[in-house]
């Protein structure tokens, strides 16, 4: 299953072959979440392919950046406390963490350590004011991958192919939009992504 469209991983940026790292992801998550996984490699390697990113650095972060959606509050919670995270992020949930601490456990448990990877990681949720291609391409593929269905991913899609920037815009926008009206609270980091990439463009 999915085996098609996957790259080689050269053991560059990883200690552990595809294998490997492809069961220590799928240990740490349901079923469907490892399925959404899967779809973001997919996608992120085709947006890479067009953008002139490695696809293997692609692939990597693609396959790692839920890797903590499904941690415990509680072990989340400690790492930010003792590990110099932002005392702010607590006011907050795992929807805001499990990227930015994830990049924490992916290099703590997974063993990478490139720097490009992590941030890419770090960013997917939120967005950031600047955004590496790498980054943008994890942004993107995450919200169109194929199992994702909610109005407007098929117009997402089709800005995606076109292009890149775009299509951070048009995420940024949408989400926010939709966290608003879920009144939910917004992390700062979403609105200075929305100040650069939807007023700013
Ligand atoms: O982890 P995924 O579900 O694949 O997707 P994600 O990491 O892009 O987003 C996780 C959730 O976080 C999604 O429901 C949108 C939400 N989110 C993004 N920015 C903010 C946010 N939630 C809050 N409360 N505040 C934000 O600024
Ligand atoms: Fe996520
Ligand atoms: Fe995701």
């Amino acid at each position: 299953m999915k085996s098609k469209k996957t790259v080689e991983h050269t053991g560059k940026y990883t200690p552990y072959a595809r294998e490997e790292l492809m069961q220590k992801i799928q240990m740490r998550m349901s079923e469907r979440r490892f399925l959404h996984v899967l779809g973001v490699e997919e996608t992120a390697i085709a947006l890479a392919a067009r953008n002139g990113v490695s696809l293997e650095k692609a692939s990597i972060a693609a396959l790692v950046h839920d890797y903590a959606k499904e941690r415990p509050n509680d072990e989340m919670e400690l790492i930010i406390k003792t590990h110099g995270f932002d005392p702010e992020l607590l006011e907050y949930g795992n929807n805001i963490w499990h990227g930015i601490v994830g990049a924490y456990l992916v290099e703590k448990e997974l063993g990478i350590t490139d720097e490009e990877i992590l941030q890419a990681v770090r960013g997917h949720t939120t967005g950031a004011k600047e955004m590496s291609a790498l980054d943008k391409v994890i942004y993107v593929a995450d919200y169109i991958e194929p199992g994702r269905k909610f109005p407007g991913v098929d117009e997402a899609r089709i800005i995606a192919m076109e292009n890149l920037d775009e299509a951070v815009k048009y995420e940024t926008k949408h989400t926010l939009q939709h966290l608003i009206e879920q009144e939910a609270k917004i992390y700062p980091k979403t609105i200075d992504t929305y100040n650069v990439w939807v007023s700013g463009k």
